[in-house]
Parts: structure tokens; C-alpha cells; sequence
């Protein structure tokens, strides 16, 4: 198991992120992306016939018992029929996703982070952003989960590129630094979602990094770093699988099962 470095530690504290290349060996990803496109399909199909749909502003989402589904909103002339955009969770639908979320490297380094010893899942969700998807506005995880969790400080996110992220793809892009600025309230400007976003004026796009990643690499980043993406400006899907950790023995958000890794 390899454990975090000193230097490693210090860069994800000094700057909320820190990017290790080559986590996830090419055949296990291969298996895990198959194992995604079959459980695509089922879930697309699961959702006509047992899903609750509402949307969130104009954006439309399903139900389906525990799990969210998001759907595709700004790319539909690609593609007459629905695509995922967010799965929440997935670990729990498709066993190569429970295997990977278990990743001894990934989990190694997740404890070093928390200075702790054995670790449980907090949440888990596949962002699909297909080709020509939708960004993801400016946002910081940890406001989301403060009315679920009391220790949202301790829930450091992975996110696993599933496939390459280059970026055209709309990689994922945060501000170095922001985790220090604690929660942030959200944008003011009157829209229907405003909330879920961090205010601009929060913060400053000048210390903006991009995070482009090969399918592979893991990212590792804190619950109040600052980070969301651009639309994907590519025919090529981009997935990632982002797993948020917490300190083992603890209920997961949605099914509020115990999941201890
Ligand atoms: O995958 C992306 O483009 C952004 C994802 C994100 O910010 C999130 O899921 O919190």
C-alpha cells in the first residue's frame, strides 16, 4: 500500500488538491468501463419504468429509491435520447465500482490524509459528462453536506478519470487554496440554483489550475476546495468516479447505510 509522502501530505494542505498519475492499472479500468456502459443502459432503463422525476431549476433529475440520476440538460441536439450526466451513488449498483472505491492505493493515501486508520464511505458518484456536456458551475462539496454530517471538514472527495480528461474535455478545475476559506455563501443572483454556488466574489479566478488527467490518475481534493468544470468541448465522454471518505463506522448519505472500507 503506498501511503502519502511528507511532500505529498504538505501539497494537499498547502493547496486543498493533490494528483497522483497511474493509480489504476489499464485492465482494471477496462473491466470497470464495460462494467459502466452495461450498468448505463440498465439505469436509463430502470428510470422510465420506476424513477420520480422532478426537475431543479430547468435541469432533470430522477429518483430512484436511494440513488439520484441527473440528466444531460445543455446537449440534447447530440442525442435524442436521455443521457446521464450524475449518478449518486453508484458503488452500490455496479460491484467494479464497490471493487475500485476499496483500491488499496486510493485507500492508503485517503487514511494518511485523515490520520486515521480505517475509513468508511461517504457518498460515491460517476459524472459521465458525455460528449458535448454541461459544465459545472463554481462550487464547494461541503456546504451541500453540512445539514446531513457534523465532521464535513474529515470528508476529503477522490475523484478516479475514468477515461483521459484533457483540457477540451472540460477537466475538472479548482482554486488553489479556497479549502482555507472555510464555507462560502452562495451566488446572490437571483437564479433558480444560485445557492449551490459558490459567489464569485468569494474568490479569485486568477488562481484557477485545470486538473487534466489521464484515465488513471486519481485526484485528491478537499470538501471546501473551491472546483467545477467548463462543458466538454469534445465528441469524447470524460467520466470520473469521485468517492468521498470519511472516518470508518459512519452512515453513508443516501442509503445511510454503514459501508466501512
Ligand atoms: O466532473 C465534473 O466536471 C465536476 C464534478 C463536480 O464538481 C462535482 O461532482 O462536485
Amino acid at each position: 500500500m503506498t501511503v502519502l509522502s511528507q511532500e505529498e501530505l504538505d501539497h494537499y494542505q498547502r493547496d486543498g488538491y493533490l494528483i497522483r498519475r497511474q493509480q489504476i492499472a489499464s485492465t482494471d479500468l477496462k473491466r470497470i468501463n464495460e462494467a459502466l456502459d452495461v450498468a448505463e443502459i440498465d439505469l436509463i432503463e430502470e428510470s422510465q419504468r420506476f424513477g420520480r422525476s422532478y426537475t431543479l431549476g430547468d435541469r432533470p433529475f430522477m429518483d430512484l429509491d436511494h440513488r439520484t440520476l441527473q440528466f444531460e440538460f445543455e446537449c440534447r441536439e447530440t442525442s435524442s435520447k436521455p443521457q446521464l450526466r450524475v449518478v449518486e451513488p453508484i458503488s452500490d449498483y455496479v460491484p467494479a465500482i464497490a471493487e475500485l472505491v476499496r483500491h488499496p492505493t486510493l485507500v492508503a493515501a485517503v487514511a494518511s490524509i485523515l490520520k486515521c486508520d480505517a475509513l468508511s464511505l461517504w457518498t460515491d458518484k460517476l459524472n459521465f459528462k458525455v460528449g458535448y456536456g454541461g459544465g459545472f458551475d463554481w462550487h464547494q462539496d461541503a456546504p451541500y453536506w453540512m445539514h446531513d454530517a457534523d465532521d464535513v471538514q474529515n470528508m476529503p472527495n477522490v475523484m478516479v478519470a475514468l477515461d483521459d480528461a484533457p483540457l477540451e474535455s472540460g477537466c475538472l478545475r479548482g482554486i488553489r487554496g479556497s479549502h482555507l476559506l472555510g464555507a462560502l455563501p452562495g451566488k446572490q443572483d437571483g437564479s433558480a440554483l444560485a445557492g449551490f454556488y459558490t459567489d464569485p466574489q468569494c474568490f479569485d479566478l486568477a488562481s484557477a489550475v485545470h486538473f487534466e488527467m489521464c484515465a488513471g490518475d486519481a485526484l485528491f481534493f478537499d470538501p471546501f476546495l473551491i472546483h467545477g468544470s467548463d462543458q466538454n468541448h469534445t465528441a469524447n465522454r470524460r467520466r470520473a468516479l469521485i468517492v468521498t471518505y470519511q472516518p470508518a463506522h459512519r452512515q453513508t448519505l443516501k442509503s445511510k447505510a454503514v459501508v466501512n472500507i
